[in-house]
């Protein structure tokens, strides 16, 4: 895979600048103490105002790539390409923070750095000038399937990829770093494992199955609670139908919940599981021309997996690339559609119509002949808006191309399959 070099000369200007203005800065603070010091800690430190880059390491074997760690913050707060290029920016204003508040996203992975800045601290502004302080982590829920363990502390995360899906979903809009594509959404981390990849066994088989049972019932235990998470996503996969898997992943889309996966990283290979199950939305990845990346399997929706700026453990963050980084970014942009169809408090919309139209809304891109198909955040939530006015209309579609879906999801499935593999290739949970 390639190694990228962190472009940041653009911000270098807005650096100084900011240096000058954190003087000042902290004069004032010295005069609004009292006000603020309930909220914990000041956060200005003159070290983090610049931006460094140390290239750690580069997992070359694996099937995803930590390009770069950075190794402190990127303190002018970066709003990556990706975001942009899915239009989650105006998607998340045209929704609105009150609105998808309401809604949890569930990322079963490595867990999760709940503690990284990006999900816990805020900033406000008093005469333009920036105040920081840690609130409450935007991960509302954990649990260990490993361990059996509830809480934010049993699904810390040893491995990164975790924490970097959680970020491109949630990362705070919070003047440092990154940003997400639904910026302090609810979280809810089941870990899966320690490490991304992982052989594939019966055990971490059942793990997984495990990990979408609990993950769909939410914090109370219970099917069919406010509490359920709307969206289940998951990068990772392997080359295996297992029905137990398919089982759960059909009584989760039963009860209303959408299951998004990533498409895999083995294009030759075609589509993985869970992806490839026609209950859950398969995400392949593009560039930042809209090309399918090299190394994506095919999606049937597609989202930035190259070049991502996003969270690392350790309070770090790293550029990553491989489908399970584009697969975060169509599940927050299902949370923000379910999101909008819950203003009118009524939830209308099934998974499979959620699919209709994230698919019917997407940015057509052709490439060497073919179409595909590239997430748009705010086409796909404007169009939700438009089926609240009108719910009668059933089912909710935009065009005519998804009167063809279930036939052209046939072809998807039949033409992505290739079931027969190398053992070491089937064996793998693929960390997508
Ligand atoms: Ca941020
Ligand atoms: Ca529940
Ligand atoms: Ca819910
Ligand atoms: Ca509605």
């Amino acid at each position: 895979m390639q190694k990228f070099t962190l472009t940041a000369n653009q911000i270098n200007n807005q650096t100084k600048q900011r240096i000058s203005q954190t003087k000042m800065c902290k004069r004032v603070i010295l005069s609004v103490l009292v006000i603020v010091c309930c909220h914990q800690l000041f956060y200005i430190n003159g070290q983090r105002l610049l931006l460094e880059t140390t290239f750690i390491y580069s997992f070359s074997s694996s099937e995803y790539n930590t390009v770069q760690v950075l190794s402190s913050a990127i303190v002018l707060q970066l709003i990556p390409w990706n975001i942009k290029y899915i239009n989650a920016d105006k998607a998340t204003e045209y929704v609105g923070k009150e609105a998808y508040s309401k809604v949890q996203v569930a990322v079963i992975d490595t867990g999760v750095d709940y503690d990284h800045e990006e999900f816990r601290k805020r900033v406000f502004y008093i005469n333009g000038y920036p105040y920081y302080y840690w609130g409450k982590s935007c991960i509302t829920w954990g649990y260990n399937v490993i361990t059996d363990e509830e809480g934010l502390e049993a699904v810390e995360d040893y491995d990164g990829h975790g924490t970097a899906c959680v970020g491109i979903i949630a990362a705070l809009n919070n003047d440092v770093g990154i940003i997400g594509v639904a910026p302090g959404i609810n979280v809810y981390v089941i870990k899966r494992a320690n490490e991304a990849t992982e052989e594939l066994t019966e055990e971490s088989l059942n793990k997984i199955i495990e990990a979408i049972k609990i993950a769909a019932m939410g914090p109370d235990g219970i099917i069919g609670t406010d509490d359920d998470p709307e969206v289940i996503s998951m990068s990772f996969g392997f080359y295996i139908d297992y029905p137990e898997l398919h089982n759960i992943i059909k009584w989760a889309y039963n009860k209303g919940i959408v299951l998004v996966a990533a498409a895999g990283n083995k294009p030759d290979l075609g589509t993985s599981f869970p992806a490839k199950y026609p209950e859950v939305i398969a995400v392949g990845s593009v560039d930042e021309n809209g090309h399918p990346s090299s190394f994506s399997s095919p999606g049937e929706i597609y989202a930035p997996g190259e070049n991502i700026k996003t969270t690392f453990k350790g309070n770090g963050y790293a550029i990553m690339e491989g489908t399970s980084f584009a697969c975060p970014h169509v599940a927050a942009t299902v949370a923000l559609m379910i999101a909008e169809d819950l203003k009118d408090k009524k939830r209308d919309l099934t998974p499979k119509e959620i699919r209709e139209i994230l698919i019917n809304t997407a940015k057509q891109v052709n490439v060497n002949g073919k179409t595909i198909r590239i997430v748009d955040a705010y086409a796909a939530v404007k169009a939700v808006t438009s089926y609240n006015s009108n719910p009668s209309s059933d089912p909710p579609i935009i065009s005519p191309y998804a009167y063809s879906l279930a036939s052209s999801q046939e072809d998807f499935y039949e033409n992505t399959t290739k079931l027969i593999v190398s053992w070491s290739d089937e064996y793998i949970i693929d960390p997508t």
